[in-house]
C-alpha cells in the first residue's frame, strides 16, 4: 500500500493540503522544470491526492520540495481538482502556518520557492502569514466580451502569479445565497474569453475570473467572488487574485503605495493587501520577478509592475496520511 503524509489547514475558509512525505521523485533542479514532471509524469498522482473520493474539487494541493535557491526555506508546487497552479496566495500563508505547526520554522522572514519564482512569506508574532508575491501587473485595460446569454461583459485582463479577468460592472449581488449563478455566469465568461482569443501576455490561458461589489461590512474595501481554474469558487479573497486587484488599482491611480486594502471572500473573509513598487522593490527582488517582466515585454498595454504583499490567516485542521490500497480503482479519483 502506498501512503502519503499530509497535513490540512485553511486560509479564509479555503482549504491546503501539504504533502510532507510521499510524492514522488520529481528530481532537482528549478521548480518550473519539476512541475513540468509533475504534469507529464505523476498527473494521476494529482488527482488521487486531491479530487474525490479523498479530496474534492475546493481542495489545493502543496507539494513540499526541497527548495533549488539554497536561499529559500521551502519550495512548493501548488495543483488542484484539475491541474497546476503558477502561485497560490492562501496555500502560501497554509504552508507557512503548517510548517510552524511542524516545528520547521519560527516566527521571522522566509523564502519560498515557486514554480513562477520567489516569494518571501512573513510569519508574524499573532500567526497570520504576509506574503510578499511575485511581481503583479496589468496586461490589458477594459477590455470587451461579448458573453453568450449574458452580453457585453468588460474587464481588466490581470497577472498575480495567476492570470484574471477582473469584472466590476456586472449587475450580479455578491452574496452566498447566489453562489450557483455567479459560478455558471463566471464560467460563461472564461469560455467566451476562451472562444474569443483574449489571453493574458505570450497567449496564457486566463483561468481565474474575479468579479468585485462593494462590502456591506465596515472597514472593508471591497468583497470578491473569484472562479478558480476547476470551477470551484475561492472561498479565500484569492491571495493571486487580491494581487491581479492591487495592480489595477495601482495602474488606475487608486491605491497609492504602502496603503492597506481589505478584500473580503464572498464568505466574509479577509485579507490585507498593499503593494510597493517594482522599481523601489529593490534588486534581490527584481532578480526573482522575472515571469512579470517577461510579460511586460511581451507587450503590455500597461506596464506599470508591483510587488503585492498579502496578509491572512490559516488554521490547522488535521494531520494524517493517505492511503492507497494497490487495487483501489479509485486510487487516482474518479474520472469526470
Ligand atoms: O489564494 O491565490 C490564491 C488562490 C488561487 C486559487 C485558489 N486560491
Amino acid at each position: 500500500m502506498k501512503t502519503i503524509l499530509i497535513i490540512d489547514s485553511h486560509t479564509g475558509g479555503e482549504p491546503t493540503r501539504l504533502v510532507v512525505a510521499g510524492g514522488p521523485d520529481l528530481g532537482s533542479g528549478p521548480l518550473s522544470e519539476r512541475l513540468k514532471r509533475l504534469r507529464e509524469h505523476h498527473d494521476d498522482w494529482r488527482a488521487g491526492v486531491v479530487t474525490e473520493p479523498r479530496g474534492s474539487d475546493v481542495i489545493v494541493g502543496a507539494l513540499l520540495c526541497e527548495p533549488h535557491d539554497s536561499s529559500c526555506s521551502a519550495g512548493v508546487i501548488f495543483f488542484n481538482n484539475v491541474g497546476y497552479l503558477g502561485m497560490c496566495g492562501h496555500g502560501t500563508i497554509g504552508l507557512v502556518a503548517s510548517l510552524a505547526y511542524m516545528g520547521r520554522i519560527e516566527p521571522g522572514r522566509h523564502r519560498i520557492e515557486t514554480p513562477v519564482g520567489i516569494v518571501e512569506a512573513t510569519l508574524n508574532e499573532d500567526r497570520s502569514v504576509s506574503v510578499r508575491n511575485v511581481a503583479a501587473h496589468r496586461y490589458r485595460r477594459a477590455l470587451t466580451v461579448d458573453v453568450p446569454g449574458y452580453g457585453a461583459v468588460t474587464g481588466d485582463v490581470a497577472w498575480g502569479g495567476n492570470w484574471f479577468f477582473l469584472v466590476s460592472e456586472h449587475g450580479c449581488t455578491l452574496e452566498p445565497a447566489h453562489i450557483g449563478e455567479l459560478t455558471t455566469f463566471t464560467h460563461a465568461i472564461r469560455e467566451a474569453l476562451e472562444a474569443q482569443g483574449v489571453t493574458g501576455a505570450g497567449g496564457a490561458l486566463i483561468d481565474h475570473i474575479e468579479l468585485f461589489a462593494q462590502s456591506p461590512r465596515a472597514g472593508i474595501d471591497s468583497r470578491n467572488f473569484v472562479l478558480c481554474p476547476g470551477n470551484a469558487y475561492d472561498r479565500s479573497p484569492c491571495g493571486t487574485g487580491t494581487s491581479a486587484k492591487l495592480a489595477c488599482l495601482a495602474a488606475d491611480g487608486k491605491l497609492a503605495q504602502g496603503e492597506t486594502w481589505r478584500q473580503e471572500s464572498i464568505i466574509g473573509s479577509v485579507f490585507e493587501g498593499r503593494y510597493v513598487l517594482l522599481d523601489d522593490a529593490g534588486a534581490s527582488e527584481t532578480d526573482d520577478q522575472s515571469h512579470a517582466v517577461r510579460a511586460i515585454d511581451a507587450g503590455s498595454g500597461d506596464t506599470r509592475a508591483i510587488v503585492p504583499i498579502i496578509t491572512g490567516r490559516a488554521h490547522i485542521m488535521a494531520e494524517g496520511k493517505l492511503c492507497f490500497e494497490q487495487d483501489d480503482p479509485f486510487a487516482s479519483g474518479i474520472p469526470v
